[in-house]
């Protein structure tokens, strides 16, 4: 599957690396560390990122502007996505070949070649992986840029190394990447520190969250408390993940009220709630999904549907 990759890459002058709406920092670190990957090894080919910029990330790279022409004969490959509705860039047909690599469960077949890995942290890891199979880097360490762009995404899929989807692999790929120069701090403090605004809601979250008899848990952020701890709907869905040591708890959701949409964060440590969020607008994987209510009412309802699947999970 690699060397199938890495062939089709070494016909096509233009390459064109897409990945999921909403980007986060996997996303992000396949796609850019793959355009590193792609220019280091051959130089004279035109490497573009195309989808839409997200301020969060200015601090690891920006996307191109990409032409509707510069599509035409382009190869095509989408980072991170499971299904072609959630891929930033409704061009993606447009190119003269299309390559799927991603990590999620398998929902949506598309692309000339897919290489599915769900067994990986990430999809970084998988870019790295790529690299490693190259003959010719063999005993060299990574580019620091490309480095750098893996190393996030591995950090953010794995939770700093904390998930249960780190394995041997993720350790080994992570020791050959911090063999090159890059700042580690940097990313850990860009991603991790929490202001004091965040500790506060965190706090208030805590000490309000009832965790059911099913083991499951909502908490309602409605633009009113977010006001109160003037944080914005992203920065609120960021605690999510605070949450898994609560007492008896099975799976979570965070309802937090955006302009036109109740986003709904949904983690778990058992039941798997992926056909839920797909159910809601959305989908993930079976321990991390998100989705989408539009009213309040849609919102109650898909809490309800997430203490059933919690209650009948043993
Ligand atoms: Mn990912």
């Amino acid at each position: 599957m690699k060397n199938e990759i890495l062939d089709y890459i070494a016909q096509y002058d233009r390459i064109i690396i897409l990945r999921h709406v909403r980007p986060d920092p996997d996303a992000i670190g396949s796609q850019a560390g793959l355009m590193e990957l792609i220019k280091w090894l051959h130089p004279d080919k035109t490497v573009l990122m195309s989808g839409e910029s997200d301020p969060e990330f200015d601090f690891l790279t920006r996307m191109d502007q990409v032409k509707d022409e510069e599509f035409e004969g382009a190869l095509v490959i989408v980072c991170d996505t499971a299904n072609r509705e959630r891929i930033d860039d409704e061009r993606f047909q447009k190119g003269a070949a299309l390559i799927k690599i991603d990590h999620h469960p398998m929902v949506d077949s598309f692309g000339d070649v897919e290489w599915v890995d769900a067994k990986a942290s990430s999809t970084s890891e998988m870019v790295y992986e790529l690299f490693d199979s190259i003959e010719s880097f063999q005993g060299k360490p990574p580019k620091p840029e490309m480095a750098r762009y893996l190393y996030t995404g591995i950090v953010g899929d794995t939770g700093r190394f904390r998930f249960p989807n780190t394995t041997e692999r993720t350790f080994a790929a992570a020791a050959r990447l911090v063999s090159a120069p890059f700042s580690r701090e940097e990313i850990y403090e860009k991603m991790y520190m929490k202001s004091e605004k965040m500790l506060r809601l965190e706090g208030y979250v805590l000490s309000s969250v009832e965790v059911k008899p099913s083991g499951a848990a909502v908490v309602h952020l409605p633009k009113s408390v977010l006001e109160r701890f003037r944080v914005d709907a992203k920065e609120a869905a960021a605690i999510v993940n605070s949450f898994s040591a609560l007492e008896g708890l099975k799976a979570w959701a965070f309802l937090v009220e955006e302009d036109d949409q109740i986003r709904l964060r949904m983690r778990s440590k058992g039941p798997e709630i992926h056909k839920l969020a797909e159910k809601y607008h959305g989908g993930g994987h079976p321990m991390a999904a998100g989705a989408s209510a539009f009213t309040w009412e849609e919102a109650e309802a898909f809490s309800k549907e997430l203490d059933t699947l919690c209650g009948q999970f043993v």
